[in-house]
């Protein structure tokens, strides 16, 4: 079988190299000429566990090419990005989405399945199929058309955690929702050549909207304990003794607390719902609203312990947007350390062993990026914003001397 996936991504590009894995025949499309020229060379232009090793395998085999040009294929995957309208309140925009469909739809064949994979605001797959039938009228469309439709069209989300990619396209469960009963089981067909884990069908606006939900979910989970963090911080309590506490209840599961949500998914899907049903979603809305605000305690409460010891330089632990990974962007670590470097300028000392130089931000704030152990030795405030296995590992007598603020609660005694 012939596929194309459509967005070279963070979930294209794995996803199209798993799918080239399986013995199809796969064309990554991508509007930039660079990712084509990398992929086409064996090369990679993201970071992921694996990644590299395996595509430049199916690239050598010729199962995997990329182009700037949609092929005729048996199979289209789109995933590309779903951001925000630019200056809008949180409104999704799901513009690549389409302008996929208004560049599938001139090679479009009878037969052909249609995925929508991107997170997508509920009703974009029905949108999706009305854009092609409008520009194929010569096809039938399911769901729409009276005669048997010549195409099926599914949306089937991805549940991937970054750094466990490759490894979770493969094994996780998987929603696979068809416009039609029919689309769903042909996409079901299609997932179960590469998938381990269980495919479950539904309809598309249902897994739309699971997807969304799964995200949000844990949105508001983070929440709730970013929102005690903040409670206990001014009750003088340690959160994380009351945390580990409650979760002695065969019932409780309460997260970790941290500087804020980060990435490109958790702090931004929930809006999608809130979009779709702003008088309903209440809990959703007030937790992105906690989440965020977390993030300006953290400087808050950093920027006072740093003003309280003028002489002590400053490390900052961490600039990803969680723990062992190289990707800095929506990164709360990020902001927080940037914000702290514009104000206090040299005394801060940057620590991130992902990092090869500090991001533009930082350019003229005079921060610098410094190796864990000259922070240890230089520095007399260290201010812990990613829970890397690096800082995690680093024993009490290291850092006797410094004035910790540990936003992970990393250097916490286990009880
Ligand atoms: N975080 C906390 N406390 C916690 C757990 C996480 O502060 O107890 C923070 C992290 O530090 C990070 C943010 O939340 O800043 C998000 O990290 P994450 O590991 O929870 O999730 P992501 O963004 O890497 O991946 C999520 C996953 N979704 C869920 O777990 C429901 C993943 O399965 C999705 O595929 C992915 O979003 C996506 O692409 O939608």
């Amino acid at each position: 079988c012939t596929v194309a996936v459509v967005g070279l991504g963070y979930i294209g590009l794995p996803t199209a190299a798993i799918i080239a894995r399986s013995g199809c025949e796969v064309t990554g499309v991508d509007t930039s000429e660079t990712v084509v020229e990398t992929i086409n060379r064996g090369d990679i232009h993201i970071e992921e566990v694996d990644l590299d090793g395996l595509v430049q395998a199916v690239v050598s085999r010729g199962t995997l090419k990329a182009s700037t040009q949609m092929p005729e294929a048996d199979v289209y995957v789109i995933a590309v990005p779903t951001p925000f309208k630019r200056d809008s309140a949180h409104e999704p925009d799901t513009a690549y989405v389409m302008a996929a469909a208004d560049a599938i739809a001139p090679v479009l064949k009878p037969g052909a399945l249609v995925i929508v994979e991107s997170t997508c605001p509920v009703g974009t797959t029905d949108a999706v199929r009305d854009r092609l039938a409008e520009k194929r009228s010569d096809l039938a469309m399911p769901g729409i058309a009276s005669a048997t439709p010549d195409i099926a069209i599914a949306y089937c989300p991805e549940r991937v955690l970054p750094g466990r990619i490759l490894e979770e396209l493969v094994h996780n469960d998987r929603s696979v929702g068809g416009i039609t009963p029919r689309c769903a089981r042909k996409a079901l067909a299609f997932y179960k050549r590469f998938v381990r884990g269980e495919c479950v069908t539904t309809e598309a606006r249902a897994a739309e909207m699971t997807k969304l939900v799964e995200n949000a979910f844990r949105d508001v989970n983070i929440a709730f304990a970013n929102e005690l963090s903040m409670i206990a911080d001014r009750q003088g309590l340690d959160v994380w003794e009351v945390i580990r506490l409650a979760n002695r209840h065969p019932r409780v599961n309460i997260l970790q607390p941290g500087p804020g949500v980060g990435g490109h998914c958790i702090a931004v899907d929930p809006w999608f719902i809130v979009h779709g049903a702003p008088e309903d979603s209440r809990v959703i809305r007030t937790a992105r609203e906690v989440n965020d605000a977390k993030m300006h305690h953290v400087l808050e409460q950093a920027t006072a312990l740093i003003e309280e010891s003028p002489e002590a330089q400053v490390a900052c632990l961490g600039l990803a947007f969680k723990a062992n990974i190289d990707d800095f962007r929506e990164s709360p670590a990020r902001f927080i350390a940037a914000r702290l470097a514009r104000k206090f300028g040299e005394r801060i000392n940057i620590v991130e062993p992902y990092a090869k130089e500090l991001p533009v931000e930082f350019g003229d704030t005079g921060a610098s990026l410094v190796d864990i152990d000259t922070a240890l030795e230089t520095c007399g405030i260290l201010i812990v914003l990613v829970d890397h296995d690096l800082f995690r590992s680093i024993p009490a007598e290291e850092r006797r001397a410094a004035m910790v603020y540990d936003t992970r609660g990393i250097w916490q005694t286990p009880g």
